[in-house]
């Protein structure tokens, strides 16, 4: 777990019990470009757990690098993971139902988003990383100066990270052709996963139903190398894209909010 030594908080006056929840500032495509923000976004609600939001600003990461992480309590907990499996313990577990069967299908099924398909869009991202810092990406938050060195330098580092994993993962080794074959098998399989269920494990969303929609929406909502994987998913797995969209109606009201107005706001249900 990310405990850290001493560092700063960015909430030194928190309430306790409540989680201020440090994130990519919000662009227009979708919530967060992050599949893990969006999914650590996305478990608070389902768990029902009270949040803020708080901008990283581009320069406030985890003890790990990254983001997202919490504050809780006066400590900082990294990766979106660890810090899920640590509310479920101390906080709610939205798992609790899930029988041990269940939860070996929901680490299974963790790993095909996460280990898998988390790759056909960094695979995209890695040949077009222009968008995120146009206009409805993170363009908006880069003002004056500071903002024009940010969309040339943020683009530049932006681009050599996701370019040096997708290298270290392999994908980026393949050619398109190769790549769109393995996201249709690996959505197709997903799908099947699903069939006809609203949630994974039925009627009521647990974590993998987040940790789903963290990545899937990456696909649907943001620029993707080809168009034929987005065409792929409405002919072929259009389970997937109505799952999507579900969770979305019900633990995104305020996507609009989120998205046209940027904002941060984490009263979701008003
Ligand atoms: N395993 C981590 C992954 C987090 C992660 O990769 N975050 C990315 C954003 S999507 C990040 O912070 N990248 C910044 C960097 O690598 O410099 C988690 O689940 O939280």
């Amino acid at each position: 777990m990310g405990k850290t030594k001493e560092r700063r908080l960015l909430k030194p006056d928190w309430q306790e019990n409540h989680v201020y929840l440090v994130q990519f500032p919000r662009i227009k495509m979708i919530p967060s470009p992050s599949p893990y923000c969006l999914k650590l976004e996305t478990w608070l609600r389902i768990a029902d757990i009270p949040y803020s939001n708080i901008s990283n600003e581009f320069k406030h990461y985890s003890p790990k690098g990254q983001v997202p992480f919490i504050e809780l309590n006066g400590r900082v907990f990294s990766d979106s993971n660890d810090i899920i499996d640590y509310l479920k313990k101390e906080a709610k577990n939205p798992d609790q139902r899930l029988s041990p069967q269940d939860n070996a299908h929901a680490e299974a099924i963790h790993a095909l988003i996460e280990n898998s398909i988390h790759w056909i869009y960094m695979y995209s991202r890695n040949r077009d990383a222009k968008w995120f810092f146009g206009p409805t990406g993170f363009g908006p938050h880069a003002r004056g100066l500071k903002g024009t060195l940010m969309k040339i330098f943020g683009k530049m580092q932006m681009s050599k990270k996701i370019k040096a994993k997708v290298m270290a993962n392999g994908i980026g080794k393949n050619t398109p052709a190769e790549v769109m074959q393995f996201a249709k098998d690996q959505l197709r399989a997903l799908s099947v996963l699903l069939g006809d269920k609203d949630y994974f494990f039925g009627d009521i969303p647990t974590t993998v139903d987040a940790t789903a929609f963290g990545h899937l929406a990456q696909l649907v909502y943001t620029p993707q190398f080809d168009p034929e994987g987005k065409k792929y998913m409405e002919q072929c797995t259009p389970n997937l894209v109505s799952f999507v969209e579900r969770i979305k109606g019900r633990f995104w009201p305020d996507w609009h909010n989120a998205t046209e107005n940027l904002s941060l706001d984490s009263n979701w249900r008003r």
